[in-house]
C-alpha cells in the first residue's frame, strides 16, 4: 500500500435486494454527478461500523443491519506527478436494513438491476471490480486516477482476506 501525508479512510456500503443494488446519485461534494454507494471519510475515532452505519443515516436514512465486506480499494490521486490525496475504502453489501433509503441533500438513492447498473455514471474504477464482487468474488483494488478522473492505473486482484485484516505485518 502506497503512504502520502493525506490518507482518509473511508466506507462504502451497496444495499442489495434480488437481483437489484442501490446507487445513490451524490449530489454535492467529491464525486458529485456519479452514482455511488452511500459513503464517506471516518471521523475522528469512529470504526468503520460505526461510520458506515452514520453515512447511511445522513445520506439515505437506512440503518444497516447485516452487511459484509466485499472489496478494499487504495485510491490515490496524483496531481503534477505527486500524490497528494490517498482514499483507503473498505467497500460492504446489506441486504436488511431498516427505514426506507430516502433522498437527503447529500444524496438520491435508486434501485438499479445488476443488469442495467449505469456505469458511464459511475466512478471509472466501479466497472473494474463491481461486476466481480456482485459475482460473490472479494477484491482488493489500488487505483491511479489522472487529473481529469480517468484511470491511470489499476491492479484489481482476488483475495480471501483483506489487506486490512492482515495482522502478519
Ligand atoms: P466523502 O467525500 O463524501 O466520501 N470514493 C470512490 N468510490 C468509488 N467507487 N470510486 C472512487 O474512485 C472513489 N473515490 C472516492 C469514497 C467520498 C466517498 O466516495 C468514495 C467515499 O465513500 C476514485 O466523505
Amino acid at each position: 500500500m502506497t503512504e502520502t501525508t493525506d490518507k482518509k479512510v473511508c466506507t462504502l456500503l451497496f444495499l442489495r435486494r434480488g437481483d437489484e443494488i442501490l446507487l445513490a446519485m451524490k449530489k454535492r461534494g467529491f464525486g458529485a454527478g456519479r452514482y455511488n454507494g452511500v459513503g464517506g471519510k471516518l471521523d475522528e475515532g469512529e470504526s468503520i461500523e460505526q461510520a458506515l452505519a452514520r453515512e447511511a443515516r445522513e445520506e439515505i436514512e437506512v440503518v444497516p443491519m447485516n452487511y459484509w465486506q466485499v472489496a478494499e480499494h487504495d485510491f490515490l490521486y496524483p496531481k503534477d506527478g505527486e500524490v497528494t490525496k490517498q482514499m483507503y475504502s473498505h467497500v460492504y453489501f446489506c441486504d436488511e436494513w431498516q427505514g426506507d433509503p430516502s433522498e437527503t441533500e447529500e444524496m438520491k438513492p435508486e434501485w438499479f438491476k445488476i443488469s442495467d447498473i449505469p456505469y458511464e455514471q459511475m466512478w471509472a474504477d466501479d466497472k473494474l471490480w463491481l461486476p466481480q464482487v456482485l459475482a460473490g468474488e472479494k477484491v482488493y483494488g489500488e487505483f491511479t486516477f489522472n487529473e481529469d478522473d480517468t484511470i491511470l492505473t489499476h491492479d484489481v486482484r482476488f483475495v480471501e482476506t483483506f489487506p486490512s485484516e492482515d495482522i502478519s505485518d
